[in-house]
């Protein structure tokens, strides 16, 4: 059983570092590079040294038109990883399984991230309100498979924020308590390049909303595109720098944490936000 805590924290006031660590084959980002149970456990020991305030791990690729994993083969991924990690520092499980989740938080992990906000699977809001841990809520319309074809708003950021406001609702009345839900836009699913852009412009207005957000741009497609002409895009791994300009910029807007694949380029961005943001000027 595991205990209650409550969110994790940035460092001196700053927003939270979430550490990306896929056990996955296929993930879009860094496919297969920490797929072994080690390779997985020695990237968040690095991450966690890079100043990560959590890491997230996560066994089911999410890129668009991606199959899902069997339940046994997401278990079998992640919770060696989660096990290993959860003795090193604060993890959190990405999954839209609700017996992931169970077996994720039984093996140390103390936060759940669930890219469909509770939709994917019934049981996942019950189970967090009984081990009573917080929830990362995303927006989200669909599976994979076919999400892109969702990808339709009258306005990208009242939809998104009509959408996520009313799964706060509903899992409030499911019994997880507000002060435990972490809000996501998420960036990239069901939402086309300029859906992208359009929320992250308006990020303030979902920071409005009053609940803490989360943002997941990292080597997101319409990074790689921006700037770019068709077949021109930079590659996933060549996505940092532009990760750390949002990552600098959702600071700005009020954003309670950031997830991302490289550490070291997000504290760097949040040294800058902080330098702009701090009152008088700076050495
Ligand atoms: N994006 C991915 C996976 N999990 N979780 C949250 N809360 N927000 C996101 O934007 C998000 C996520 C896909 O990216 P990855 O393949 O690099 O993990």
């Amino acid at each position: 059983m595991t205990r209650a805590v409550g969110l994790p924290t940035g460092r001196a006031g700053r927003p939270v570092v979430m550490g990306v660590v896929n056990v996955t084959p296929d993930s879009f980002s860094d496919g297969g590079a920490w797929f072994h149970p080690s390779d997985a456990l020695e990237h968040g020991r690095a991450l966690l040294a890079q100043g990560a305030d959590v890491l997230d791990v996560g066994g089911e690729s999410t890129r668009p038109g991606a199959e899902r994993p069997s339940e046994a083969e997401e278990l079998r991924r992640v919770l060696p990883v989660v096990e290993a990690l959860a003795a090193l520092g604060p993890v959190s499980v990405d999954t839209m399984r609700s017996a992931v989740a169970a077996a994720a938080l039984d093996a140390g992990a103390t936060l759940v991230n669930d890219v469909s906000g509770g939709l994917a699977d019934p049981e996942m809001v019950p189970l967090v309100a009984e081990r009573e841990v917080p929830l990362v809520v995303m927006h989200w319309r669909g599976h994979s498979t076919s999400m892109q074809s969702r990808a339709v708003y009258d306005d990208v950021v009242a939809d998104v924020r009509r959408e996520l406001a009313e799964r706060v609702e509903a899992i409030e009345a499911a019994g997880v308590p507000r002060s435990r839900l972490v809000l996501d836009p998420g960036f990239g699913f069901a939402k086309t390049a300029a859906h992208n852009w359009e929320v992250l412009r308006r990020l303030g207005e979902l920071v409005d909303l009053g609940l803490p957000v989360l943002v997941g741009t990292s080597r997101k497609g319409f990074l790689g595109r921006v700037g770019r002409a068709a077949g021109a895009e930079r590659a996933p791994l060549e996505r940092d720098v532009a990760t750390a300009v949002t990552t600098a910029y959702a600071a700005g807007c009020g954003a309670w944490g950031v997830r991302v694949h490289d550490v070291v380029a997000a504290m760097d961005a949040l040294d800058v936000a902080d330098a702009l943001m701090a009152d008088g000027a700076r050495e």
